[in-house]
């Protein structure tokens, strides 16, 4: 039942799907996303998100962060707005999600039971989400109808599914395949040449990114970017694979001229412009 041959989602599939951005349009146009990241030791998380996002043409964006991450994350990101100790809020049920067109939740989070509380009060909504990070737990999720994303690196993968990373790096296509039908999840599934499996059994290999990105940090970059193009996208699969494209893409533009040794995960963004414009 496992078809094991993921195609490559390619330059060419990526240009006809990026969307345009009409002229006439206007901030509501491309939707409000939250992003819930961050916490006390972890701010940095907040803020590469928050910029992969707002960099990925997302009309609004507000960040439920801890108290004292807001004036890290405003420096760098003025553009953004925020729910004070977003998780606690969301926990207790104060935060409207119907606003938002897409939710991400997990960078720079610690997973506890306030961190869980808050992930079912996201998964009860209609909204579609992105879970990464702090936010990856064994858990059920048929009863969404909404796109549910999770992000896992291996490691991370092995914790939710219980397939040992060596396995799982010896199959990756297969064994995100089965796990994104059993769990009704699409999966991406991270390292080199990322794997995006839908839970309809649809699969896809990506062909871009390098070592360059195996640095703390890259990874939030991504969540970011997946909660930006998902809320501007009409395909939200399409999102999902021209996010992770775009990731690569900007990895492979450092690398063209500076040592793979050498990028931090904050610099990636400021390759996305020219990078996502050779594809328009
Ligand atoms: P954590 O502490 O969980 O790392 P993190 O905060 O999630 O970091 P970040 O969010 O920046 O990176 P992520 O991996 O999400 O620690 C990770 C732990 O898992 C470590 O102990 C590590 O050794 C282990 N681990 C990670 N990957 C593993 C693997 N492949 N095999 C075994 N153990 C592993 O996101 C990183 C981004 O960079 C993704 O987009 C990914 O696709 C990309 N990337 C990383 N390496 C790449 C490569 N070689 N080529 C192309 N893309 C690459
Ligand atoms: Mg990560």
């Amino acid at each position: 039942s496992v078809d094991n041959s993921a195609g490559i989602w390619d330059a060419e599939n990526v240009r006809s799907t990026l969307p345009k951005r009409n002229e006439d349009s206007h901030k509501g146009t491309y939707g409000t996303g939250l992003l819930i990241a961050g916490s006390p030791s972890m701010p940095g998380a907040a803020m590469l998100a928050g910029i992969g996002a707002m960099r990925s043409g997302v009309g609004k964006l507000v960040i439920g962060t801890a108290e004292e991450v807001i004036p890290v994350v405003v420096q760098r990101l003025p553009e953004a707005t925020y729910e004070r100790n977003g998780l606690i809020q969301l926990a207790e049920g104060k935060l409207t999600l119907d606003q938002f067109r897409v939710i991400a939740i997990g960078p720079g989070i610690v997973p506890n039971e306030l961190a869980e509380k808050a992930i079912a009060k996201i998964l009860e909504s209609d909204v579609p989400v992105v879970l990464d990070a702090g936010a990856l737990s064994k858990r059920d999720y048929h009863e969404r109808q909404a796109p549910t994303i999770l992000t896992p690196h291996p490691l991370e993968f092995a914790r939710i599914t219980g397939v040992k990373v060596n396995e799982l790096q010896q199959n990756r296509e297969h064994y995100a395949q089965v796990c994104a039908k059993k769990l009704g999840v699409t999966i991406v599934v991270k390292g080199q040449h990322t794997i995006v499996a839908f839970p309809d059994g649809e699969t896809w290999k990506n062909g871009t990114g390098n070592s360059a990105l195996a640095k703390g940090g890259t990874g939030d970059t991504l969540t970011g970017m997946l909660l930006g193009l998902l809320c501007i996208h009409d395909n939200w699969k399409h999102a999902v694979l021209n996010a992770v494209f775009l990731h690569g893409a900007c990895a492979d533009a450092w690398t063209e001229k500076r040592s793979a040794h050498t990028l931090l995960a904050h610099e990636l963004t400021d390759f996305l412009p020219e990078v996502w414009k050779s594809y328009e």
